[in-house]
């Protein structure tokens, strides 16, 4: 059994953004984020800090902007205005969630598709479904660069992702699809998922539920991708899958912490290192 680590592939990932980055400054070319964060929501403070150590990890200028939780929409919105008018700044990310008197779709719609370092834009979206270059939502192209940089085939395997996010599960779906996999997208109205997922050469869980997948969902031999990411009572992290529970069936498996996590981060440096030629 493999233990995917996350870590150390992403680290690979922004130490190649690392040199891009320097060699575009030596054109001249300076790369720059804003990260926008609304409120104080622990755990969004916590994924908006390694954000900005992976910018600086990279040689990406981040200029961060913590807003206060009353923010109004309006706000927000001229605030993105500004910056996709800006000529310094190639990246905006807007932390998610958001406040719940701020609607997300207005404010994904509101960031310059060629700003848009998250993937979340319809245009980034409509480009990745027919297969056209453009910014990839982080966590399923950090997936996909896991399982290629693991040396695991995609082509022709029956890819199983439980979830149907428009972040994760739908981009994850697509992007296994160009890879020449079979996928099957489950959810929470699925009948029999166990029977589905226990067909999986490759199961992305991307469900929500921590611990939720234990070895009866599973084949012998599968490769296990843990997207769910939860603090438990003893203050630990643990994901979607039962590690424990699974770990000696599987070929591969991605721990949590230190699996997917981390790549989430190196693919949004990628993103922001294209963004100047893309
Ligand atoms: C690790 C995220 C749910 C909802 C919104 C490294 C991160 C997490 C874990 C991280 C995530 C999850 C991020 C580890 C960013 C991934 O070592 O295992 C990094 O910072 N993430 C986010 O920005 O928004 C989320 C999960």
């Amino acid at each position: 059994m493999q233990i995917i680590d996350g870590k150390a592939i992403s680290q690979q990932i922004k130490d190649e953004v690392r040199d891009k980055v320097a060699a575009l400054k030596e054109q001249g070319k300076e790369v720059a984020l804003a990260v926008i964060l609304v409120g104080n929501d622990p755990a969004s403070t916590v994924y908006v800090g390694n954000k900005k150590k992976a910018c600086a990890y990279t040689g990406i200028r981040s200029e961060s902007f913590e807003l206060p939780e009353e923010t109004t929409q309006e706000e927000l919105l001229s605030l993105i205005d500004d910056l996709n008018n800006r000529e310094d700044i190639q990246g905006i990310l807007v932390q998610l969630p958001l406040p719940k008197h701020i609607d997300e779709k207005s404010v994904i719609n509101a960031i310059s598709p060629d700003k848009d370092v998250d993937g979340f834009h319809p245009q980034s979206v409509g480009r990745l479904t027919i297969g056209e270059p453009g910014f990839l939502s982080c966590t399923p192209a950090g997936i996909i660069q896991l399982l290629k940089r693991s040396n695991i085939e995609m082509e022709g395997k029956h890819c199983v992702v439980i979830g149907r996010s428009n972040i994760v599960g739908k981009p994850m779906a697509l992007l296994m699809l160009r890879e020449n996999a079979t996928v099957t997208i489950c959810h929470s109205r699925t009948k029999d998922l166990k029977e589905i997922t226990k067909q999986a050469d490759i199961l992305i869980a991307a469900v929500g539920k921590p611990k939720m997948i234990d070895r009866s969902y599973l084949k012998e031999g599968v490769v296990v991708i843990d997207v769910g990411i939860h603090r438990m009572e003893d203050k630990k992290l643990c994901g979607d899958v039962d590690f424990e529970d699974v770990k000696d069936m599987c070929s591969a498996i991605t721990p949590v912490p230190g699996g997917v996590g981390p790549m989430t981060i190196a693919m949004l440096m990628k993103n922001c290192a294209d963004s100047v030629s893309l």
